[in-house]
């Protein structure tokens, strides 16, 4: 078996991408990179189990690249591509919707969530979309998978397909069992306006969230509208915690500052929220800002990112065509 170690990681291109985006998903791909081979997948295919608009979906796909340059991922080092590009993902998919189980699937919390109300007219990709994401990670053997706890359940998910197949086509081991890489401070970003709901793109409200190429007014504005409590802010942190959106603003404060949680609740404690909104608008303007302005410089130049694409799709699909053959022979495909 190899035992070499592959980061796989993948980011939906359906709108602005967001802080929780940033501090649970993206920072953490950016410092791997330096670490292991990483590929990093735009996940178009994922998009469209809800309706897309075809253009707002490829202008979407763009700014997912240039989001993933902005923030530090260089397409020499990492490879970057959007996964329709690559076949290997949607053939995979099938043969991994034969080994997943109906009941595996009726557990997960987030098809629920999306699917609101009135499940029989969700879309089957979105029912299925966790196989899919099981063949986004198992069609490169990658090792680990940086994600945000939101993706915690369909990891895990991905992690019983891939000893399903290496049990039920008696090779041990073929399938390396993917390893979660959650961010232990900002595994989860809250929304501004509800600390009990994560941070989201769909959310209808733009108050909810700081987006990446929000200016510094708008992170001001937002920062100021936060939800958070009228008392001061408690002095410890069980107290805190029966905050969620005060804790939610001193989790961010102290992730972008670097500090510990208990570091910056004790910098802001017996304060007013006030003091604490304006440190955290100081630290979002110096991190947010530079990375939105270098998002719209890069979409002036659409060539370039689709240059990017192209080159991360031929690398892809090299380890994907290679690794798909030998999945072809061990399920009996001719
Ligand atoms: N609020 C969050 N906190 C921490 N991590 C988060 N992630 C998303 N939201 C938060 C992580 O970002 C990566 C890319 O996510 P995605 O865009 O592919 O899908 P998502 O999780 O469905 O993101 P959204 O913003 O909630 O999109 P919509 O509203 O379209 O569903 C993942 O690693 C995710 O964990």
């Amino acid at each position: 078996m190899s035992k070499k170690k592959l980061v796989f990681s993948g980011v939906q291109p359906t709108g602005n991408l967001h802080l929780g985006n940033y501090l649970g998903a993206l920072k953490n791909f950016v410092s791997l990179q330096k670490e292991m081979e990483c590929i990093y997948c735009v996940v178009d295919l994922h998009a469209i189990t809800t309706l897309q608009r075809p253009s707002v979906l490829q202008s979407n796909v763009l700014e997912t690249v240039a989001s993933f340059i902005s923030t530090g991922l260089d397409p020499n080092k990492s490879i970057i591509f959007n996964q329709s590009s690559v076949p290997g993902h949607t053939q995979l998919a099938w043969i991994l919707n034969c080994v997943s189980r109906i009941g595996w699937l009726n557990r997960m919390t987030q098809f629920k969530d999306k699917a609101g109300s009135d499940k029989e007219k969700a879309s089957v990709g979105l029912y299925i979309y966790p196989n899919l994401m099981a063949a986004d990670i198992l069609l490169y053997k990658a090792t680990h998978v940086p994600v945000g706890a939101d993706q915690k359940q369909h990891l895990e998910l991905s992690r019983d397909i891939a000893q399903k197949f290496n049990n039920d086509f008696n090779c041990k081991d073929f399938f390396p069992i993917p390893e979660p890489l959650i961010p232990k401070n900002v595994s989860r970003v809250m929304s501004l306006r509800d600390g009990t709901k994560k941070m989201s793109k769909s959310e209808e409200s733009d108050f909810s969230r700081i987006n990446l190429k929000d200016n510094a007014d708008e992170i001001l504005k937002k920062v100021k509208k936060a939800k958070s409590d009228s008392e001061p802010i408690p002095e410890n942190l069980s107290n805190l915690e029966k905050k969620p959106e005060a804790l939610n603003l001193i989790n961010i404060y102290a992730e972008l500052t670097k500090k510990s949680l208990d570091a910056a609740l004790s910098e802001v404690a017996g304060k007013e929220y006030s003091f604490l909104k304006t440190k955290l608008s100081d630290a979002l303007i110096t991190e947010i800002v530079p990375i939105g302005k270098e998002i719209k410089r890069l979409l002036n130049d659409k060539a370039h990112l689709m240059q990017i694409l192209k080159k991360g799709k031929e690398k892809a699909n090299i380890i994907a065509e290679e690794n798909l053959k030998n999945i072809r022979e061990k399920v009996g495909l001719i």
